[in-house]
C-alpha cells in the first residue's frame, strides 16, 4: 500500500497585520507571495509563498468569529496549523475516523486555493491542528 500521507502541503501561520507579515517573509524567503485570496468560509485573507515541494499560509483573521482570531487572542501570531497533501480526502476521514482521531467536520469543504479541506481537532493530534488537503480538478 502506498503511504496515505506523503507530504506537506503547506504550513499555516497566524499573524495580527497581513501586511507586515508579508514584508517580513518576503525578506526570509527572498520572494513575494504567488498567491493572495479572501477566504470567506473562514473569515480568512490568507498570502501563500512558493517553497518548492511545500508552501506557507499567513493566515489573517477577518471576523472575531474566525478561528484564527481565537487563537491569536490565545496565543498570539506562531504557527497554527500542518496541512498534508492526500489524493483522496474521503478515504484518508474514513481511515482516520477509525484510527480514532476526530475530525472537526463530517465532510470536506473548499478551502485557499481551490483545494478540499478538512480539519483534525489538535486534541487528538497532540496539540497540533492538522489539515487534510485534496487538490480538485
Ligand atoms: N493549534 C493547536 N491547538 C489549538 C489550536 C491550534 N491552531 N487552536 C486551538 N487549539 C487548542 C486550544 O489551545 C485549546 O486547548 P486547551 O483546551 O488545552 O486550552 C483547545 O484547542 C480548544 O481551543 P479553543 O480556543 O477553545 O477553540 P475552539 O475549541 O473553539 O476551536 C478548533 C479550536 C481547533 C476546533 C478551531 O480552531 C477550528 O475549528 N479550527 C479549524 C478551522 C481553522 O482553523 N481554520 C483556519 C485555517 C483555514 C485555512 O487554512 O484556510
Amino acid at each position: 500500500m502506498e503511504d496515505p500521507i506523503r507530504q506537506i502541503d503547506h504550513i499555516g501561520i497566524a499573524v495580527t497585520d497581513m501586511e507586515v507579515s508579508k514584508k517580513l517573509f518576503s525578506l526570509m524567503f527572498a520572494k513575494q507571495p504567488f498567491h493572495e485570496e479572501v477566504v470567506e468560509t473562514q473569515n480568512l485573507k490568507v498570502a501563500f509563498f512558493d517553497l518548492g515541494h511545500t508552501k506557507v499560509e499567513l493566515l489573517e483573521s477577518m471576523s472575531d468569529k474566525s478561528a484564527v482570531h481565537k487563537f491569536l487572542e490565545k496565543r498570539g501570531q506562531g504557527i497554527h496549523h500542518v496541512a498534508f497533501l492526500v489524493d483522496d480526502i474521503h478515504k484518508e476521514m474514513d481511515r482516520l475516523r477509525s484510527e480514532g482521531f476526530e475530525l472537526l467536520s463530517e465532510k470536506p469543504f473548499r478551502g485557499a486555493l481551490n483545494k478540499l479541506v478538512v480539519f483534525l481537532h489538535p486534541k487528538s493530534a497532540n496539540g497540533v491542528l492538522v489539515e487534510l488537503c485534496q487538490k480538485m480538478e
